[in-house]
């Protein structure tokens, strides 16, 4: 049995019921096999072995109480992955569905992409069950407060630094770094990032994911003779990733047709009017199908996943995990899918992936395409440590950079060890080396 093999058997062995996390894993380890053969020295000082169990994972009560007076006790999750090359950095998550095995297979694709971003940060990954759907203000101020009551002996600027992620926006990074400021009695900016503007915050930080993606998404396009101009595109979600998706893809002059949020998806022939999305999901917190009432000719269907039966060019999944199964590729490869650009982490599973793939459907990997975000953050950090702020336009473009970057990096790993168009083996490889160098340098720590 090869090390591959055998780390993968110990990785199920050792997390039974935790599918998320074994799909990451498999996902990259197969992928690695070149360079796992090449590399002697990788396979001596077992940086497979090491880099599938996380450096430490803190799990803590939440307890707080509602308008009603009730007690309600939420689970808390930090995993710090790895520190090889920087601080562990990664977002928060606050979903019902949240377990260890979700936030530690963020965490540990977190450890390759911000190795891509070519910045000093490592990998982690945090978030609570709790469900902020339906929650007044005041509950989830209370429920923040009690969440970092905890977090704050676990983080820190040069330790690590959190981000928003799923369910963890503006509001709630507000709440969570107002009390880490209380409790810590000192304006430790860089602890956070996605602050509000009025607090150290960085412009272009709110865009940076779904802008980076199309960045990211119109070099392939173009490194393979196509362009965004008049491609059909739609999107999942209607999140933060989504809407800056939809906004930058429109004003590359796309076509976007629908979007969609955990309920169901709209469809507007017309092309999606990304102000209308915005004033439904982020001013009203209201559901998509309020979109229909604005504009006649677009139609609203109930169920999230029938969004993928739409025919279009280029598929941005920017909603949720194992958003696109076997299933939904198999509509969109039968509807002339060309192009897939994953806005969100692990959107699609292994065989749906194999499948785009098999077709020479070209894959945009979300530890590579959606990496705007987190470089956005680490220019955040990079502001807050000199104390100065960087106009829209500097990060704008330096988050261009980064991205075209990043492509350039995917792509010559691509074609140095596997297939020149296989732009997940390509990430998976280029994120890897840089991370199994560091470790290497650092000993058996
Ligand atoms: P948001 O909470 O802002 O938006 C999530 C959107 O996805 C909502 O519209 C939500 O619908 C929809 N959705 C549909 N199905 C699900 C489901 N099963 N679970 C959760 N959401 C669902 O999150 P973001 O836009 O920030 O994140 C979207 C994806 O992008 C995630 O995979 C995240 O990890 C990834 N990502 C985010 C980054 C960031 O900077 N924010 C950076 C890199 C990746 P509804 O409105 O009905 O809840
Ligand atoms: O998945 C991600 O990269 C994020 N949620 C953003 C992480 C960050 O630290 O900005």
């Amino acid at each position: 049995m090869d090390v591959i093999e055998k780390v993968l058997r110990d990785v199920k062995k050792r997390n039974p019921h935790e599918p998320e996390f074994y799909q990451a894993v498999e996902e990259v380890l197969t992928t690695l096999k070149p360079v796992i053969e090449k590399n002697a020295r990788y396979r001596n000082i077992g940086i497979l072995e090491r880099l599938v169990e996380p450096e430490r994972q803190i799990i803590f009560r939440v307890p707080w109480v509602d308008d009603k007076g009730n007690v309600n006790v939420n689970r808390g999750f930090r995993v710090q992955f790895n520190s090889a090359i920087g601080p562990y950095k990664g977002g928060i998550r606050f979903h019902p569905s949240v377990y260890s095995g979700i936030i530690k297979f963020l965490g540990f694709e977190q450890i390759f992409k911000n190795s891509l971003s070519g910045l000093p940060i490592g990998g982690g990954k945090g978030g609570s069950d709790f469900d902020p759907k339906n929650k007044s203000d005041g509950e989830i101020m209370r429920f923040c407060q009690s969440f970092m009551n905890e977090l704050y002996r676990h983080i820190g600027a040069d330790v690590d630094i959190p981000a928003g992620d799923i369910g963890v926006g503006k509001r709630e990074i507000g709440y969570l770094f107002g009390q880490y400021k209380k409790l810590k009695n000192g304006y430790e900016a860089g602890v956070f990032t996605g602050k509000g503007l009025t607090y150290g915050g960085s412009l272009v930080r709110n865009e940076a994911t779904g802008y980076g993606l199309i960045y990211f998404v119109k070099r392939m396009l173009e490194e393979n003779n196509h362009s965004l101009k008049n491609q059909k595109i739609i999107i999942s979600g209607a999140g933060n990733v989504a809407i800056h998706a939809c906004e930058k893809s429109i004003q590359m002059g796309a076509h976007v047709i629908a979007m969609c949020d955990s309920k169901g998806y709209i469809y507007d022939e017309d092309g999606i009017n990304i102000e209308t999305i915005k004033r439904i999901k982020e001013v009203e917190r209201k559901r998509i199908s309020e979109y229909v009432k604005y504009h006649e000719n677009a139609k609203y269907y109930e169920g999230q996943k029938n969004i993928w039966n739409v025919k279009c060019d280029l598929a941005l999944p920017c909603a949720t995990q194992n958003d696109i199964t076997l299933d939904e590729a198999k509509k969109l490869v039968e509807n002339g899918v060309k192009f897939i650009g994953e806005g969100a982490n692990m959107p699609c599973t292994n065989d749906a992936l194999k499948l785009f793939l098999e077709n020479d459907i070209l894959v945009a990997p979300a530890k590579a395409a959606n990496a705007g975000g987190v470089s956005t953050s680490a220019l955040e950090m990079s502001q807050n440590s000199i104390r100065l702020s960087w106009t829209f336009e500097e990060v704008d473009t330096k988050l261009k950079e980064i991205m075209e970057n990043i492509f350039e990096t995917t792509s010559n790993s691509a074609k140095m060890y596997s297939d020149k168009n296989n732009y997940i083996a390509g990430a998976n490889i280029a994120g890897f080396i840089k991370v199994a160098e560091a470790m290497l340098s650092q000993g058996i720590i």
